[in-house]
């Protein structure tokens, strides 16, 4: 009985307590504040700034230059330094890290450090330079200036030595080493996700560096998303298999995509393919003659995308092209057609290779952008 009372004596008090909060959250009041101005100090000055792939290739810096022949000269240049491959697989992110070296006095001043990050200015995209992520990614100081001199230039000297770092007007990696050295500086960096289906380009950033009197700093720069075309099939173990056919008789083998989910495998008897790259793709189709005598005995069809699809014949050892275009992350039905008008006396099995491949399509302002071609093989027979 005697704890009881005290529960009671407790819950009594929190009542009490709770009362006049309760009043004052319903109350309105206006709040003002005025930034501290920065006009007796100085503003930050972002001095360099620079990109690196963080995963999987940290070894490179870079995975679409790892000899680092590709990169800024001089102002004028609008060449990138940074060049990143896709990781060409559905649904993953590549983490890159955005650096930067800023200078203030003192550099306590410095208050925070953010990347603006900008999708390419890509003219069909509906991302057209907006900013990834829709935020501004955070930047943090990565040493500390009076502890970790050395780690800081080894740091900076592997990024000048891959040529990524771009500088601002005045400054070069022995200024700059010397104000490391001079504990006048600092490095600050932060990762962001680029995802395998975010569009290649150039890709352009705004470090900004803000002081506690709300003075800034700045420095735009950019790094290449590089093009490569990527596809994904569901058949490649499984074999295009066209059944039993009668002599010149067009047999086909119907490709699938689901109408309620159309970005999903299905069953892997009926052709689908995906885009896994980084730009859109065309395809091209390749087929030997199946164990056949001679190249004119069977002959070929395809289509990418269903009967809206254009439907291409091509005859053994002949590369065609199959000219729909299949969207960054789409999946498409693929239909083939077999036509054989003269087998082989005796002889009822046939079987042969298929080679499917891929070719990109330039998006907008991406048709510099060197773009190869990936292959997939896989079998079929008859
Ligand atoms: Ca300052
Ligand atoms: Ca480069
Ligand atoms: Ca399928």
């Amino acid at each position: 009985m005697k704890t009881l009372k005290k529960y009671v004596a407790m819950l009594a008090l929190a009542s009490l307590v709770l009362g006049p909060v309760q009043a004052l959250a319903a109350t309105n009041a206006t709040t003002t504040l005025t930034v501290a101005s920065g006009s007796a100090g100085t503003a930050p000055v972002v001095e360099a700034t620079w990109i690196e792939e963080t995963t999987p290739t940290a070894a490179h810096l870079e995975s679409g230059d790892t000899t680092h022949l590709t990169y800024w000269v001089d102002a004028s240049s609008t060449v990138s330094n940074s060049q990143i491959l896709p990781p060409l697989v559905s649904g993953a992110d590549k983490t890159l890290t955005v650096c930067s070296v800023v200078r203030d006095s003192p550099l306590s001043s410095i208050s925070g450090v953010w990347a603006d990050i900008y999708y390419p200015t890509l003219m069909d995209e509906t991302h057209c330079a907006n900013m990834l992520g829709n935020k501004q990614w955070p930047l943090t100081r990565v040493y500390d200036e009076m502890t970790q001199v050395t780690a800081a230039k080894n740091r900076f000297n592997a990024a000048v030595a891959a040529h990524l770092v771009r500088f601002a007007t005045g400054k070069d990696s022995s200024i700059i080493l010397q104000e490391i050295d001079d504990q006048a500086t600092r490095i600050y960096c932060g990762t962001f996700l680029l995802n395998y289906e975010d569009p290649a380009g150039l890709y352009s950033f705004n470090v900004r560096a803000m002081d506690t009197t709300s003075l800034w700093g700045h420095q735009w720069d950019t790094f290449d998303y590089t093009g490569v075309a990527g596809i994904e099939i569901d058949f490649a173990n499984y074999g295009l298999n066209y059944g039993i056919v009668n002599v010149n008789s067009w047999v086909q083998v119907d490709g699938d995509q689901p109408s309620v989910v159309p970005n999903a495998w299905t069953t892997a008897a009926n052709p689908t393919v995906r885009n896994i790259g980084n730009v859109p793709v065309t395809m091209t189709v390749w087929q030997d003659r199946m164990g056949t005598a001679h190249d004119v005995d069977i002959n070929y069809k395809a289509r990418m995308g269903g009967s809206t699809a254009t439907t291409v014949a091509y005859a053994p050892y002949t590369t065609v092209g199959l000219p729909d275009v299949l969207a960054l992350s789409a999946y498409s039905k693929l239909d083939f057609y077999v036509n054989i008008n003269k087998p082989i006396e005796g002889q009822t099995a046939y079987t042969g290779q298929l080679v499917l491949g891929s070719v990109g399509v330039p998006l907008g302002t991406c048709g510099s952008n060197p773009i190869p071609s990936n292959e997939r093989f896989l079998a079929s027979n008859i």
